[in-house]
């Protein structure tokens, strides 16, 4: 190996420093443009955005809406979450949104997609009730809590990314 001699270092420290530089103006633009992004239908919460699409859907367009954005229909799996997906069906002012879970693979127990168990859960008393029998959706209301809705029903699209 060659050593480094004392203007390669001195080239070795610019260059670092121009790099630090560059990182911190990078980190500036994206933050301001998270903030451009979130502004007024966005919610960021830990890792994840929730943004609604302000318009209402049934079901399975909504969830492939979501599918095709890169992203899903939400699933909340904390309080903070709920919160967060709270305020953006409030802001809305369009009654409920979607969420991704269904009790598609068996008659009262709601899951994620793919069947996997619930880890949190918001239900209004006495729900999931599936009303008439056809209630496998489930929506977020204005106040958080979660309603089984019929998914030919109409409601706000949110997508999670
Ligand atoms: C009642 C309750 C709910 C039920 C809802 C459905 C909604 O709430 O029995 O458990 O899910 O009626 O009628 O159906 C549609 N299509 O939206 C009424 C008001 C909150
Ligand atoms: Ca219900």
């Amino acid at each position: 190996t060659v050593p480094l001699s004392p203007a390669d270092i001195s080239a070795l420290w610019q260059q670092l420093e121009a790099l630090q530089g560059q990182i911190r103006r990078l980190q500036g633009a994206f933050l301001q443009y998270k903030k451009v992004e979130l502004y007024p239908n966005g919610r960021d919460v830990g890792q994840k955005v929730f943004k609604t699409a302000g318009f209402v859907k049934r079901f399975q367009e909504a969830e492939q809406m979501c599918a095709q954005a890169g992203g899903q229909l939400p699933s909340p799996r904390s309080a903070a979450e709920n919160y967060a997906l709270q305020q953006l069906v409030e802001a809305e002012n369009s009654g409920a949104a979607f969420l991704s879970m269904t009790d598609f693979w068996m008659e009262g127990r709601f899951t994620y997609p793919e069947g996997v168990p619930l880890v949190y859960s918001n239900w209004a008393p006495g729900e999931p009730n599936d009303d008439s029998g056809r209630e496998d959706c489930a929506e977020i209301m204005a106040n958080g809590k979660w309603n089984d809705v019929p998914c030919g029903a109409k409601r706000l699209v949110i997508c999670e990314f």
